[in-house]
């Protein structure tokens, strides 16, 4: 089987930009891959951030994974920072790393412009290895990526072949490793159109854990309540009709997307639906759908952390089964790069 890896960073609570451009797809793919869904949380310390709530959103966003369907016998569900090999290839895969590569990345020069330098600590810049740490330790073939990681990717696979290139093949072999890759280069696997889901404030910006405003987003706890007082209270503009694609319109698009997605029905049908609405009427619709969609998983989420063993019974087993693939790759470079073995 094919493998795939991919995580969410425990920055927050899970909204439906995490469900719907990630974790919903991964309930697919787990039935057609071997998979390794994993809580990003040493991504999660590169901007400053609450100690105290470190560990509670990685156990929130654990049970959240197995609660939109992400199966423990099909996938490794696990903590990274659980599986040491992570930082350790990300120290040797630095050393391989041109720091222009990392000056380039758009996120990079985004992310430290808003908190200003003071605040921009080195795992900003190096973030990018880390998480090409991520990929290879797994020799992985696909990971899904929205528009935002392009980037991010481009560079692992860039990395890879480097690394590749500057250890692998004769010089190995002559170390006594097997020889040939070292890595294998991974393929950026693109999710289904429309599946970037904009904030309720503004159709402009995106869905965000970190957006000031918990108005902006419907986390997928939310209750009834707290979901229709967000729906009623967003964003909206007076045009007559519903209508996708309007560039004049981009909240709409959203809203419109938003519930295509959650009801599982074409653009056509929502077209055909809701065209001729007015927002009074679809709000209600759009507010049933959600309420609907999440209460199935809330119900499971409150079934699986009110048993707190068992989470920690599948993180362990994730953890394990993850190093055990991990540890061979790690081992691999250390021997590749010329280390001294254990
Ligand atoms: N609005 C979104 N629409 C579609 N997909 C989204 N994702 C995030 N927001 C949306 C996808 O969720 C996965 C996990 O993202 P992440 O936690 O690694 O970081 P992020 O993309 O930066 O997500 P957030 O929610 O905006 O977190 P903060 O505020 O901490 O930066 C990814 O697959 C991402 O594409």
């Amino acid at each position: 089987k094919k493998r795939i890896v991919s995580g969410v960073q425990p920055t927050g609570s899970l909204h439906l930009g995490n469900y719907l451009g990630a974790i919903k797809n991964w309930i697919d793919l787990q039935n057609t891959y071997e998979t390794l869904y994993f809580i990003v949380d040493l991504h999660a310390i590169t901007l400053p951030y609450e100690t105290q709530q470190l560990s509670k959103a990685t156990k929130d966003t654990a049970a959240l994974y197995l609660a939109c369907g992400v199966d423990p016998s099909k996938a490794s569900v696990f903590v990274q920072s659980h599986v040491r090999a992570h930082v350790e290839l990300m120290w040797l895969l630095s050393s391989a790393t041109p720091i222009g590569w990392l000056n380039r990345m758009i996120q990079f020069k985004e992310k430290s412009r808003k908190a200003g330098d003071e605040n921009v600590g080195v795992a900003l810049l190096t973030y990018p290895v880390l998480m090409a740490s991520d990929i290879l330790l797994y020799q992985s073939d696909f990971v899904p990526v929205g528009e935002d990681q392009k980037q991010h990717l481009e560079l692992t696979r860039e990395l890879a072949e480097r690394v590749n290139n500057l250890y692998g093949g004769r010089k190995w072999k002559k170390l006594g490793g097997r020889g040939g890759s070292i890595f294998k280069v991974p393929e950026p696997l693109i999710p289904p159109a429309g599946a970037r889901v904009m904030s309720l404030t503004d159709g402009l910006s995106k869905m965000s854990k970190s957006a000031p405003s918990d108005q902006s987003r419907i986390n997928l706890l939310d209750s009834k309540d707290v979901i229709a007082n967000k729906i009623k209270r967003c964003k909206t503009d007076s045009f007559p009709g519903l209508e996708f694609d309007n560039p004049e319109r981009p909240e709409c698009t959203n809203l419109l997307s938003i519930y295509q997605l959650i009801t599982g029905k074409s653009k056509q049908e929502v077209v055909e639906e809701c065209q001729d609405m007015s927002w009074g009427s679809f709000k209600p619709l759009l507010t049933d759908a959600l309420v609907n969609h999440l209460h199935p998983i809330q119900v499971r989420y409150a079934e699986i952390t009110s048993d707190t063993s068992y989470l920690d019974h599948i993180l362990a087993e994730g953890a394990s089964k993850a190093a055990s693939i991990a540890d061979v790759t790690v081992n691999n470079v250390y021997q590749a790069m010329g280390f001294l073995q254990r």
